[in-house]
């Protein structure tokens, strides 16, 4: 099965993929639960983010992150040295990011017109993070029944690395076809496919697939975008539901053109919930 679906400038330009690149990508997204888009991006786009989230968090080194992670502030530690972190979208965190034509065009007629997106976050691990468990973003739907895992995708998480990942760096490991399996079934661990990312991609993982983010045993920081696409009636109650999922400016949320700003209207109404579930806790 192929994994990799190359992305000509052809088609980055006009916004859309070939139908038989859209027919592979939907196809390895159906089977395999993951398909990676290569070249989704320009790399002169992703260096421009690269250069937003430095200016964000380029300072912190693991100490500074975790005394971050320690306070009231958009970091969390989800694993050793590892962060997720709600980036502010401002400077070339903007429509190029999470309402990337090409992408959104792909991913609409998989979740519907109204889909929404749900989060917008960077995952980032330190020089000595270890890898991850092997886990789903959210457990199989309607486990009563079983039928979870035959159901079309209803979320999809599109990870976007903002600097090459080799193997040393850690890549996040996918363990093919498992959005197929129930929450009690896994895969042996020889199974996982470690994919190295590059600028240019979009990773997109059904939210049922497992996968572990792995260890980082190089000496540099990686951090990757993390945007989550569901279905409208999808609520992630999961993964941190306190948190607020986006963080942009409302004048700029304000001046979104007028067929994009629905499809950022949830986030924006989990923000007044986030904040109302933290003022009941405080
Ligand atoms: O860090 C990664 O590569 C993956 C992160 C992840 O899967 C998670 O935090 O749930």
């Amino acid at each position: 099965m192929n994994y990799i679906v190359p992305v000509s400038e052809e088609e980055r330009t006009i916004g859309q993929l070939s139908k038989a690149s859209a027919k592979a990508a939907h196809s390895a997204l159906n089977m395999q639960g993951f398909v990676i888009l290569r070249g989704a991006f320009a790399t002169s786009t992703i260096d421009e983010m690269y250069a937003e989230y430095q200016a964000q968090y380029g300072a912190y080194d693991l100490a500074g992150m975790q005394a971050l992670a320690n306070t009231q502030s958009p970091v969390l530690e989800v694993g050793k040295g590892r962060f997720e972190i709600v980036m502010r979208l401002t400077g070339a965190f903007d429509m190029r990011a999470y309402a990337n034509p090409l992408l959104l065009r792909f991913l609409i007629p998989l979740m519907g017109q109204a889909m929404r997106l749900s989060s917008v976050t960077a995952v980032t691990s330190y020089p000595g993070a270890e890898m991850q468990r092997m886990h789903r973003d959210s457990a199989q739907l309607f486990p009563e029944y079983n039928v979870g895992p035959m159901l079309p995708t209803y979320a999809i998480n599109m990870t976007v690395p903002l600097v090459d990942v080799d193997a040393t760096l850690g890549p996040t490991g996918v363990w093919p076809a498992t959005h197929r399996f129930t929450d009690d079934k896994q895969p042996p661990m020889e199974d996982i496919q470690v994919i190295p990312f590059q600028r240019g991609d979009a990773i997109l993982i059904d939210y049922r697939t497992l996968h572990a983010g792995l260890a980082n045993t190089s000496p540099m920081v990686r951090p990757i975008l993390y945007m989550v696409y569901a279905r409208q009636w999808f609520f992630d109650e999961v993964n941190h539901p306190q948190r607020v999922p986006l963080d942009m400016p409302l004048e700029n949320f304000l001046a979104l053109p007028d067929d994009i700003r629905p499809l950022l209207m949830r986030a924006y109404s989990q923000i007044m919930r986030a904040k109302m579930l933290n003022r009941r806790q405080a």
